[in-house]
C-alpha cells in the first residue's frame, strides 16, 4: 500500500471532471486500498480520487468511530434526493476551513462496489452529506463554492498567502 498526496485548494486538478471507471480490476482495487490508507492517515471521513490527482469516479467513505467500516463507491450517482439539512463541512483539500453548507437530507445512490457489483444505498444525515461532498469532488466542485462571494474572496487570499509561504526558501 502507499500513501497518496492530497491536493489542496486552489490546485487546478481539483476542478477536473472525473471519468467513469470502465473496469473494476486488480489495479483499481490496489488504488482503492491506497485511497483508504490515505483517508485514514489524514483522519478524514471520505476521500474522492480527484483529491489525489486521479480523474476517475472513485470514492471511499468511513464514518465509523473504529475506522473499520470502509465503503467504496465506484461511479456513484444520486438517483433520488429529498429534504434539506445544514451541516458544518470541512475538506482535506481545503485545510482549516469549516463552514455550514445546505444539502439534501436524504439521497439514494447507485454505484459499483469493489467487486464491480451494482449496488444501491439510501443515506441520510452525515452519510448523505459526505456522499454529496464526495460526488461534488468528482465533478470538480468544492464545498467552498457554496459560500458567499465575500467568504470565497477571503479564502482565495488566504490560499494565495499560504502558497507564497510554502514556496518561500
Ligand atoms: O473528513 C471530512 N469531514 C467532513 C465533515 C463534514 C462534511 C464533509 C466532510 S468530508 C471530509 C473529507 C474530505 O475532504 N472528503 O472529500
Ligand atoms: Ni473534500
Amino acid at each position: 500500500m502507499a500513501l497518496l498526496q492530497i491536493l489542496t485548494y486552489p490546485d487546478p486538478r481539483l476542478r477536473e471532471k472525473a471519468q467513469p471507471v470502465d473496469a473494476v480490476d486488480a489495479q483499481l482495487r490496489q488504488f482503492i486500498d491506497d485511497m483508504a490508507q490515505t483517508m485514514y492517515a489524514a483522519k478524514g471521513i471520505g476521500l474522492a480520487a480527484t483529491q489525489v490527482g486521479v480523474a476517475k469516479r472513485v470514492v471511499v467513505i468511513d464514518l465509523s468511530a473504529e475506522r473499520d467500516r470502509l465503503q467504496v463507491l465506484i461511479n456513484p450517482r444520486i438517483v433520488a434526493r429529498d429534504g434539506v439539512q445544514v451541516c458544518e463541512e470541512g475538506c482535506l483539500s481545503v485545510p482549516d476551513v469549516f463552514e455550514e453548507v445546505e444539502r439534501a437530507e436524504r439521497v439514494t445512490v447507485s454505484y459499483l462496489d469493489r467487486d464491480g457489483q451494482a449496488q444501491q444505498m439510501d443515506a441520510d444525515g452525515l452519510l448523505a452529506v459526505c456522499v454529496q461532498h464526495e460526488i461534488d469532488h468528482l465533478d470538480g466542485k468544492l464545498f467552498v463554492d457554496y459560500l458567499s462571494r465575500l467568504k470565497q474572496d477571503r479564502l482565495r487570499k488566504k490560499a494565495g498567502k499560504r502558497q507564497r509561504e510554502e514556496t518561500r526558501v
